[in-house]
């Protein structure tokens, strides 16, 4: 097989027509407003909530932010259980509010938090449940939210992978005190880089929008400690044009799926992780788990494979966050604690997945990992 000329990523950035996106840009030179509040930002916001089928909407610069002004806006402290399977962003977020992130292990199947070892590490200290709903797999809501009842604990969902989709029917970031999405340029829904908070609790906004914003109420008043992380209009008109192309953009990322999907089925040792379709699915990633012992090659060798072809896969999340070496005294990041996440995290693989990958090429990467079996 020949090597590809052009490099295939793991993902593209969805892209409205330059000619949309330039009125827009028309439209904000018009109006001489750039940032703070302005018009394509209150305009995203209402779009968003409909989108999203949430109550309430904060957007801000990129979805880290939005996640640490999230944790600083429930007020969480001490203690958080998080998972160790996530980017790196989830637990930084965490160090910045000076909390210490207790790391849970995950389910083998779904890679998410597992419910079942998250009351053991429960303290005095313990605020809040960290989840992450990982490559689109929703967590599972209903056992954290009953410990989180049980137990007095808020839950923050890291929904950064998980844009538009629907959980038992119901919108995904309506689940636990807040979820954050991120509107990052890999994520299905773009603003260059962007991010946002969702929530039930109405009283939250006007705080998460004083967070944002140095805690400036009005020209006379500062009425908290904030930062600046505000979504600028450039970032707003891109989104109001990005969401217009999202139905597509799923549509076709569909497609592609149930081709990887349809040659992988019988694949010893391959085991397809975003299994989800339709409403369930954000269609964000395309995730496989490469077991060693049965496929016969590990998942760095059929990395390495589809790089001499110029095809870039990820190893996301790898290195695991438990194992950064500012937690080398947290009892909890100990890899005899978080065994199933250490094991993962060497059998994990993003293949490139985005709306305008080829067929040809999908079926030529599907052809380098089967042939890595021989090769
Ligand atoms: N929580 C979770 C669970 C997350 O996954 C993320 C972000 C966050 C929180 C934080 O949200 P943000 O603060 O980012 O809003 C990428 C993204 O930068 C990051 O947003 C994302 N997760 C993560 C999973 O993926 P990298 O380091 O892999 O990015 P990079 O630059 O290597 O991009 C990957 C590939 O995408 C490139 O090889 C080529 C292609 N690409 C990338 C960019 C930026 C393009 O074609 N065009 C582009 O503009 O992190």
């Amino acid at each position: 097989m020949k090597k590809n000329k052009k490099k295939i990523f793991v993902t593209r950035p969805l892209l409205p027509k330059k000619e949309n996106f330039q009125k827009k840009i028309d439209e904000i030179w018009e109006s001489q407003y750039l940032t703070n509040n302005g018009f394509q930002h209150k305009l995203l916001e209402k779009e968003l909530i409909k989108y999203l089928g949430v109550k309430n909407i904060s957007l801000f610069s990129n979805g880290t932010l939005a996640l640490l002004l999230g944790i600083k806006g429930l007020e969480l402290k001490g203690e958080v259980i998080t998972t160790p399977f996530t980017f790196p962003a989830t637990v930084e977020a965490l160090d910045w509010n000076s909390i210490t992130p207790v790391f849970c292990d995950i389910d083998p199947i779904t890679l998410n938090i597992n419910p079942n070892k998250i009351e053991s590490l429960i303290t005095e200290k313990t605020s809040a449940i960290l989840a992450v709903h990982v490559f689109g797999n929703p967590s599972d809501v209903d056992r954290i939210d009953e410990i989180a009842k049980k137990q007095n604990l808020k839950v923050i969902y890291d929904g950064a992978h998980v844009f538009g989709s629907r959980l038992n029917g119901k919108p995904v970031g309506t689940f636990g005190d807040m979820t954050m999405f991120s509107f990052h340029a890999t994520k299905l829904f773009n603003t260059l880089e962007g991010g946002a908070l969702t929530f039930n609790n109405d009283s939250l906004k006007e705080k998460l929008d004083l967070l944002k914003n140095f805690g400036i109420k009005n020209p006379e008043e500062v009425v908290l400690s904030g930062i600046n992380a505000k979504m600028n209009e450039l970032q707003a008109a891109m989104g109001l044009e990005v969401l217009k192309l999202v139905e597509e953009e799923r549509q076709k990322r569909k497609k592609i799926k149930h081709i990887y999907e349809h040659c992988f089925k019988d694949v010893e040792g391959i085991r397809v992780i975003t299994t989800l379709d339709d409403e369930s699915s954000s269609y964000q990633y395309f995730v496989i788990e490469i077991n060693k012992e049965k496929f016969g090659r590990s998942r760095d060798f059929v990395y390495e494979e589809l790089r001499k072809y110029n095809v870039f896969a990820r190893k996301y999340f790898y290195p695991l966050c438990s194992n950064f070496k500012w937690y080398k005294d947290n009892e909890s990041a100990r890899k005899t604690n978080l065994s199933i996440a250490n094991k993962k995290i060497k059998q994990v693989l993003s293949l490139p997945f985005y709306g305008d990958l080829e067929e040809d090429s999908v079926n030529k990467i599907i052809q380098i990992i089967l042939n890595s079996q021989k090769g």
